[in-house]
């Protein structure tokens, strides 16, 4: 993982290194002061015996002191600054690399994450990172550099007494061990929680109006509240078992500090030892502690953001299932036929969504598929422009495997009208020009008018330069339907592919979209899902599904003949007309 995350700070070791110089300088500097204090306080104290001036030494030495102070000073903000911009860079690569990730995802992968969960990894998790980088890049120098040296100095004043730390060192390090390795779940756990917080955050307001439809502001409050409250008391718990590490350390530092002044005291009153040196020896050995303190809270950190590295690199990782594959097809003139060949499909191992599936749609042929509510009829158009793959069989468009055509190209000659369609914020013709970024004023109106969509933009106050809100939340579910219809009509599809794309869309309105299907699109294969039969009624080939298979095929008076399921929806469906 570490080598993974490593590859993100390429190039800037560099600032790695700077941020390491100027700590070992701040180090430097605050190592010397003291010991010049007390080079200082010796020879004042020498001077006043022999009365011999010193002012000129002490405003020099005092000098020399302020220097190092801000020579130290200026080592410390530069570590500050040099970390922090490496670590900004660092996060930014790696969101940006997350990002290219994800988009390049297939319908399949995003399945796996849910969206809240792919959220926080993009930026919870990479924040924690981000901040564990600056530590890193403040402490590793520091704390190690520290520790050295005060212990060269402890074991230079007095080799016996220092040997308390050799003492010391496996306890504390077993303490360190224990936490490390009950924090990870911990911390793993509370990334999940977050997860969690996201997950009921998004879905309320993007659910807004459903829950307010339903009254349901209560119950998603409590929802929301029993997410905090479940990541407030999992923090609480890994917060618990850090905290408990401090007042254990502090304890193991006072005993040190006791046995010192004992050890010292002995060693005094024997004459082997003056008062000045064992309160030197003390601050050099509390110094290690205290260094070894802050090594196990970076430890802590690191356990952290491992759970969090962990998730970033599951995103990273995540082998994406529809590809290009190796010598891509790209088509030179499309015509857009469509076969099917044996295709069976589920979602994951052993599920069997369609079976068998096998029928073929010439070029310029108005294809209708028809069948109740989940027998696979989304599922079936969705490996048309390979948004899954098929688990077994074939599709094919033009007669070659959609799985050997470059993943663009395919797509690029299908237009999908999906049945969950969404529209973005921005204007009105922005949005229709996702099909076509290059389209021309007129060829915008033209397929406005085709999708029946035009008199009501023009009604609008700005025409088509009418501001749509997130979603398109400012227009009827029928005017959406049209604007998603215009979109993929612009492209100039050679297969258009309409999935219960006019629901909302009264029949009048919606007999003329058909019209344009014949009329100006001839030669686009058109796949259309419908739930009533006067949709699909006039198309060369009907497809009935039932249960994830074909029960038949064929044109409306054929099937009225011999179709026992279409006759019995176009039973019930005249019902309604004429009662
Ligand atoms: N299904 C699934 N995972 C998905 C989508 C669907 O497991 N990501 C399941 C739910 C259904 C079956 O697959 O049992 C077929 O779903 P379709 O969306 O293909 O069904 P339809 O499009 O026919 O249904 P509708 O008319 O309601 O749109
Ligand atoms: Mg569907």
């Amino acid at each position: 993982m570490l080598k993974k995350l490593a590859k993100y700070l390429h190039g800037l070791w560099g600032l790695c290194f700077l941020s390491g110089l100027g700590m070992i300088i701040e180090a430097i500097c605050e190592l010397a002061l003291p010991s010049i204090a007390n080079m200082v306080y010796k020879n004042v104290s020498a001077a006043q015996q022999s009365g011999e001036n010193i002012t000129f030494y002490v405003i020099k030495i005092g000098a020399a002191m302020f220097g190092l102070a801000v020579f130290g000073l200026a080592g410390g903000l530069m570590t500050m600054k040099v970390s922090s911009v490496a670590s900004q860079r660092f996060s930014y690569r790696l969101r940006k690399a997350m990002y290219e990730k994800i988009s390049a995802f297939s319908f399949k992968n995003i399945d796996t994450f849910s969206t809240s969960s792919l959220t926080t990894r993009l930026t919870n998790d990479v924040t924690m990172l981000q901040n564990t980088l600056i530590m890193t890049l403040r402490i590793l120098v520091r704390a190690p550099a520290l520790l050295v040296v005060s212990a060269f100095f402890a074991f230079s004043i007095n080799a016996r007494i220092s040997m308390i730390l050799v003492v010391m060192l496996p306890i504390i390090g077993v303490i360190v061990a224990l936490v490390l390795k009950f924090g990870f779940p911990m911390f793993r756990k509370m990334q999940k929680k977050i997860d969690n917080i996201n997950r009921v955050v998004q879905e309320n307001l993007i659910g807004i109006r459903v829950v307010k439809a339903f009254v349901r502001e209560e119950r998603e409050k409590e929802k929301f509240h029993s997410a905090s409250d479940e990541l407030a008391k999992q923090g609480s718990k890994a917060a618990g078992l850090v905290v408990t590490v401090m007042p254990i350390m502090m304890l193991l530092m006072n005993v040190v500090i006791i046995f010192i002044y004992y050890s010292g005291a002995k060693n005094a009153a024997a004459g082997k030892m003056d008062v000045g040196q064992i309160s030197v020896l003390a601050s050099y050995i509390v110094q290690v502690l205290v260094n070894i303190m802050m090594i196990s809270i970076f430890m802590l950190q690191l356990t952290r953001a491992k759970a969090c590295g962990e998730r970033v690199c599951e995103v990273l990782d995540t082998e994406i299932d529809i590809v290009n594959p190796e010598n891509p097809f790209v088509p030179d003139s499309p015509k857009g036929c469509v076969e099917f060949k044996n295709v069976n499909f589920g979602y994951y191992e052993g599920d069997n969504v369609l079976e068998n599936i096998s029928f073929k749609a010439d070029a310029g042929n108005i294809i209708g598929i028809i069948g109740s509510t989940g027998c696979g009829k989304t599922s079936l158009v969705n490996l048309i422009p390979r948004l899954y793959d098929v688990s077994s069989g074939e599709v094919l468009v033009d007669g070659v495997d959609v799985r050997n055509y470059d993943i663009s190209a395919l797509r690029e000659i299908i237009g999908v009208v999906l049945q969950k369609n969404v529209l973005f914020s921005g204007t009105i013709k922005d949005n229709i020009k996702w099909g076509s970024p290059d389209a021309t004023d007129e060829e915008i109106i033209k397929a406005c008018k085709a999708a029946e969509a035009h008199n009501f933009i023009m009604e609008q106050p700005d025409g088509y330069e009418t501001d749509l809100s997130q979603g398109g939340l400012n227009l009827s579910g029928g005017q959406k339907q049209r604007l998603c219809i215009a979109r993929a009509m612009i492209k100039s599809p050679k297969i258009l592919i309409l999935d219960d794309s006019t629901s909302a869309v009264d029949t009048a309105t919606e007999a003329k979209i058909r019209d344009s299907f014949y009329n100006e699109f001839k030669d686009t294969t058109v796949i259309i899902i419908a739930q009533r039969i006067s949709s699909v009624k006039d198309a060369d080939k009907i497809i009935v599904l039932d249960e994830g298979k074909v029960d038949e095929i064929g044109n409306h008076d054929e099937l009225m003949k011999n179709c026992e399921i279409y006759q019995e929806i176009y039973k019930t469906q005249q019902k309604g007309v004429l009662e």
